[in-house]
C-alpha cells in the first residue's frame, strides 16, 4: 500500500519530469545543431567560393562559357556539395555541374530567400530547401567587379548527413535519460527505503522507550506529536478495558480474582528478602524494620490483599525470637494479613547463596553496570542447595496438591523445577525483576542450562519489559532443545509449556505511604529546616539502596557539572540522597560506598560556602513515610540507574506528589523510562545532558510540571501493582485451567461442557 502511494506520489511524477527535459533537451539540440550545420556548411561555400571568385569574375566578364563549367565542376568535387550553377544578371543559365538539381533554376524563389533571412549586404543569399526529397543548403554568391555585378553563382549543399547526425544525437539524448530516469528512480526507492527503515526504527524505538531523550535529534522530535496520540490512545484502550473488566485494578478486584479465578486459594511467595524484619535495638529493645527493597514494596501490598504465606530468609537479629514453633510469624505486625515463614541459613549459606552465587554472580551478569560477574562452584552448591530448602518450605506450607506459588527473583532460579517436582500440579509463576541479560552474556555463566531448566518449571514467567523475554527465549533457544511457540510468547519444555512474558511491575496506589505522609507544603517546610536549608533553596533528591547500578557516582558528577555550568545555582542547589546500605559484604559495594563518600565530599569542598552544603548523604534505611517525606519536599527527583529492571524509586516520586509539582528526571536505562514518558529521559553517562536536565527541571513553569506530572499520575493509578499480580494470576488461572482439561482428555473423560463453575466444582 504505502508502495504503491509512493509509486504516485513521487515516482511517477518524477519520470514525468525526467520525460518532459528530454524533450526539451533533444528539440533545443536538434535547433542548434541544425543552424551549426548550416552555418558549417555555408562557411565552407563561401571559403571555397572565396578562392574562385577571381577567376569566376574573369571568365563572367569573358562570357567564356567553358573556362566556367570547369571551374563550377571544380567546386562540385567540394565534401557533401551536389553541384553548382552560374548565372547572368539577367537570371540565364550559363554553365551548371551535372549533378546540379534541374528543379532550382536561375530566379530563385524570393520567399525561400527571404526565409533563409540571412542574405549578406554584398548580395550574397543561402537558405535550407528541400529538392528531390533531400534536405539541402543553397548558398548563392554574387559575383561582383567593383561595383558591378558580373553574375552569380549558386552552389548546392546536401544536408542529408546533418539530418541522419540529427536523428543520432535525438535518440543518444533519449537514451541517455532513459539511464537518468532508471538511476533516478532506483535511488530514490534506495532512499525511501532507506529513511522509511530509520523512520520506522526510530518510531519504534521511542514507542518502546516512550518520551524521547531529554535532548531528543531531530527525527525523535518529529515523532512526539504521534507518540503522544499512541499513548493516550493506549490509555484510552487501558481505561476502556478495566471499565470492561469490572473496574480499575484494586487490593478488592485482586482479592476478586484470586476467588474466583483460582479458587480463592492463597498464594504462597517464595523470596529471599522478608517484608518485615525483627531486630533488638542496642538498647534491647525490638524493632520492626521494612527492607529497602523494590521487591518487597511491590509485593507486600500484593499478599495483604491475596493472604496466604510469605517465605523468605530470617535474617533478622531478632527473628528467631518472634516465630512460633512452625517458624511462623502473622504480618504486619498488628493487622495479621499473611503468615511470614521464616526459613534459616547458616552463615556459610547465606555467604555462598545470596552474596556468592546470586550478588557476586547473577546480579552483575544480568546489569549492565561493568562489574565481572564472579562464579565459584562452592557458591553454586550452597545456591542448589538453598533452593531445594524453599522448595522443601513450599511443600510444608501448603494445604492442597495444587496450589498457587509466586517464585520471586533471581535468588530462586531453580526453584520452580524443584517446587514443580515436589508437587507436579501446582501453579508456578515466577517473576525475574531485574533485566535479563543478552543470550551473549548470559552463556557466560557456567550453569547456564541449569538455571533455564529451572525456570522453566514455572507456569508462568514474568519480566519487566519484553526486551528481557526476548533476551530469555534467545537464551533459551541457545542452550536448550525446547521448542518456542512465539504465536503465545510460550517455551515447552519436556512436555511442560511456559508462558513467558512481560508484566512491568509498578506499585501500590491509592498508596498507603503516601497517605502515611504529611502534605507537600509541609514536607517542605519541615525537610529544609531539618537539612539547614534557606526556604527558597532548590533541593534534588535521589533514593537508592547503595548499589552500583544505580549510578549514585554519575549522579552526583552530574550535580558537580550542574553547579560548575550554571554558577547561579551555587549556594541554592542542594543534592540530598538517602542511600540505604546494602549488601556490606562484598568488596564492590564497600569500594562504591568509600567512592561515593569521597565524591560527596569533594563536591562539598568545591562549592560550599558558609552553612551551604551542595550534597547531603544520608546514609540509612528509612521508613517509607520518611522517604516520601523527601520525595513530596524535592524539586526534582533524579533516578539515574546504569541498568535497572523497572525502578520503583520512580514511581513513588510520582505517587508522592498529589501536589503536581516536582519534576523526575530517569535515566533511560530504567525499565520505567518506558512507561514514565513525560520524565526528562536522561544517558546518566552524559554528564552534559543530565546536568542541563537538571537545569531544566529546577527552572521549569509550575504548569509544566503539573502537566507532566498529572499524566504519569494517571499512568500510574491505573497500572499499578495489582494489575501487575492481576494479569499474572489470570494468566495462571488459564494456564491451570489449560492443564485441567488435557489431565481430562489424556484420562479418556470428556471436558466438562458447564466451565469453569463446574471445574472447580470438581477440582
Ligand atoms: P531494587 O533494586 O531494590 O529492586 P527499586 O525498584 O528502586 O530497586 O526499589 C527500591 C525500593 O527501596 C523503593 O521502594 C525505595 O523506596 C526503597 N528504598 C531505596 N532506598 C531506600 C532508603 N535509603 N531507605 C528506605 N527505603 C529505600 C529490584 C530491581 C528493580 C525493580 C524492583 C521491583 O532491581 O529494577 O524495580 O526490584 O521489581
Amino acid at each position: 500500500m504505502i508502495m504503491v502511494q509512493f509509486l504516485g506520489r513521487v515516482l511517477i511524477p518524477l519520470l514525468a519530469v525526467l520525460a518532459l527535459l528530454a524533450w526539451g533537451a533533444t528539440s533545443l539540440l536538434n535547433t542548434t545543431a541544425r543552424s551549426w550545420f548550416e552555418r558549417d556548411a555555408t562557411t565552407r561555400v563561401h571559403i571555397a567560393m572565396s578562392s574562385a571568385r577571381d577567376t569566376l569574375a574573369t571568365c563572367l566578364a569573358a562570357g567564356d562559357r567553358r573556362r566556367l563549367s570547369s571551374v563550377l565542376e571544380e567546386i562540385g568535387r567540394g565534401d557533401s556539395i551536389v553541384g553548382a550553377m552560374a548565372c547572368s544578371t539577367s537570371g540565364a543559365t550559363l554553365a551548371r555541374t551535372r549533378g546540379f538539381p534541374v528543379s532550382l533554376g536561375c530566379e530563385p524563389a524570393g520567399g525561400e530567400a527571404a526565409s533563409a533571412g540571412a542574405s549578406p549586404p554584398s548580395g550574397d543569399v543561402d537558405f535550407s530547401s528541400v529538392l528531390d526529397g533531400r534536405p539541402v543548403r543553397v548558398s548563392v554568391v554574387s559575383i561582383r567587379d567593383a561595383d558591378d555585378e558580373l553574375g552569380r553563382v549558386m552552389v548546392v549543399h546536401d544536408m542529408s548527413y546533418a539530418a541522419h547526425r540529427q536523428s543520432a544525437m535525438g535518440r543518444m539524448t533519449a537514451a541517455v535519460f532513459a539511464v537518468v530516469a532508471v538511476l533516478a528512480s532506483l535511488l530514490t526507492i534506495l532512499l525511501q527505503r532507506m529513511s522509511w527503515r530509520s523512520w520506522t526504527r526510530e518510531l519504534r524505538r521511542l514507542l518502546i522507550m516512550g518520551r524521547a531523550p531529554f535532548a531528543p535529534r531531530p527525527a525523535q522530535r518529529l515523532f512526539q506529536p504521534l507518540l503522544a496520540d499512541v499513548r493516550r490512545m493506549a490509555a484510552d484502550l487501558a481505561a476502556e478495558e478495566s471499565r470492561a473488566s469490572g473496574g480499575p485494578w484494586s487490593a478488592e478486584r485482586l482479592h476478586r480474582t484470586l476467588e474466583r479465578s483460582l479458587r480463592g486459594e492463597g498464594v504462597v511467595v517464595v523470596a529471599n528478602r522478608e517484608p518485615y524484619l525483627h531486630e533488638r535495638t542496642s538498647g534491647g529493645s525490638l524493632k520492626v524494620v521494612r527492607p529497602a527493597s523494590g521487591l518487597v514494596t511491590a509485593l507486600e501490598p500484593v499478599m495483604r490483599a491475596c493472604s496466604g504465606t510469605w517465605i523468605a530468609h530470617g535474617s533478622g537479629s531478632a527473628d528467631r525470637e518472634t516465630v512460633d514453633r512452625h517458624d511462623r510469624v502473622s504480618v504486619p505486625p498488628g493487622e495479621d494479613a499473611y503468615s511470614l515463614r521464616r526459613v534459616w541459613l547458616s552463615e556459610e549459606e547465606e555467604r555462598g547463596y545470596y552474596y556468592g552465587f546470586s550478588n557476586e554472580g547473577l546480579w552483575p551478569l544480568c546489569h549492565t553496570a561493568h562489574t565481572r560477574p564472579v562464579f565459584r562452584a562452592g557458591d553454586w552448591r550452597h545456591y542448589q542447595l538453598v533452593n531445594e530448602r524453599f522448595a522443601d518450605a513450599v511443600q510444608d506450607e501448603v494445604s492442597g496438591t495444587d496450589p498457587i506459588v509466586l517464585v520471586q527473583d533471581y535468588h530462586f532460579a531453580l526453584a520452580p523445577r524443584l517446587i514443580r517436582r515436589r508437587l507436579p500440579r501446582a501453579t508456578v509463576i515466577t517473576f525475574w525483576h531485574i533485566p535479563w541479560p543478552t543470550a551473549e552474556r548470559f552463556a557466560t555463566c557456567p550453569w547456564a542450562k541449569e538455571l533455564l531448566t529451572g525456570l522453566l518449571g514455572s507456569s508462568v514467567l514474568g519480566f519487566h519489559t519484553q526486551a528481557h523475554c526476548n533476551n530469555f527465549i534467545e537464551s533459551v533457544e541457545r542452550h536448550l532443545e525446547a521448542r518456542i511457540d512465539r504465536e503465545r510468547h510460550a517455551v515447552v519444555l519436556g512436555g511442560r509449556e511456559s508462558l513467558v512474558r512481560s508484566y512491568p511491575i509498578s506499585i501500590e496506589w491509592p498508596n498507603r505511604a503516601a497517605a502515611e505522609t504529611a502534605p507537600a507544603d509541609e514536607c517542605r517546610r519541615t525537610v529544609l529546616a531539618d537539612l539547614g536549608l534557606r526556604p527558597d533553596a532548590l533541593l534534588g533528591v535521589g533514593v537508592d539502596r547503595l548499589d552500583y547500578t544505580k549510578g549514585i557516582e554519575e549522579r552526583l558528577q552530574a550535580v558537580d557539572r550542574l553547579l560548575e555550568r550554571f554558577p547561579h545555582l551555587r549556594g541554592r542547589f542542594t543534592f540530598v540522597q538517602l542511600a540505604a546500605p546494602s549488601r556490606t559484604l562484598i568488596e564492590r559495594y564497600r569500594v562504591l560506598h568509600q567512592s561515593v563518600e569521597d565524591l560527596a565530599a569533594r563536591i562539598n569542598q568545591r562549592f560550599s560556602s558558609g552553612t551551604y552544603r551542595p550534597v547531603i548523604l544520608l546514609r540509612a534505611n528509612h521508613a517509607p513515610s520518611a522517604v516520601f517525606r523527601f520525595l513530596r519536599a524535592a524539586d526534582v527527583c533524579y533516578v539515574s540507574s546504569l541498568h535497572d529492571g523497572m525502578n520503583l524509586v520512580a514511581k513513588e516520586f510520582v505517587a508522592a506528589r498529589d501536589d503536581e509539582r516536582g519534576v523526575l528526571v530517569l535515566s533511560r536505562f530504567t525499565g520505567a523510562a518506558r512507561e514514565l514518558t513525560e520524565a526528562l529521559i536522561v544517558n546518566p553517562y552524559d554528564l552534559e545532558e543530565a546536568s542541563a536536565a537538571l537545569a531544566t527541571a529546577v527552572a521549569m513553569p509550575a504548569r509544566e510540571q503539573a502537566d507532566r506530572m498529572r499524566a504519569m499520575r494517571s499512568y500510574v493509578a491505573e497500572f499499578n501493582v495489582y494489575r501487575w499480580a492481576g494479569r499474572m494470576l489470570t494468566d495462571a488461572a488459564r494456564v491451570r485451567q489449560h492443564g485441567r482439561l488435557a489431565d481430562r482428555l489424556s484420562m479418556g473423560l470428556q471436558p466438562l461442557e458447564q466451565g469453569r463453575g463446574s471445574e472447580e466444582a470438581h477440582g
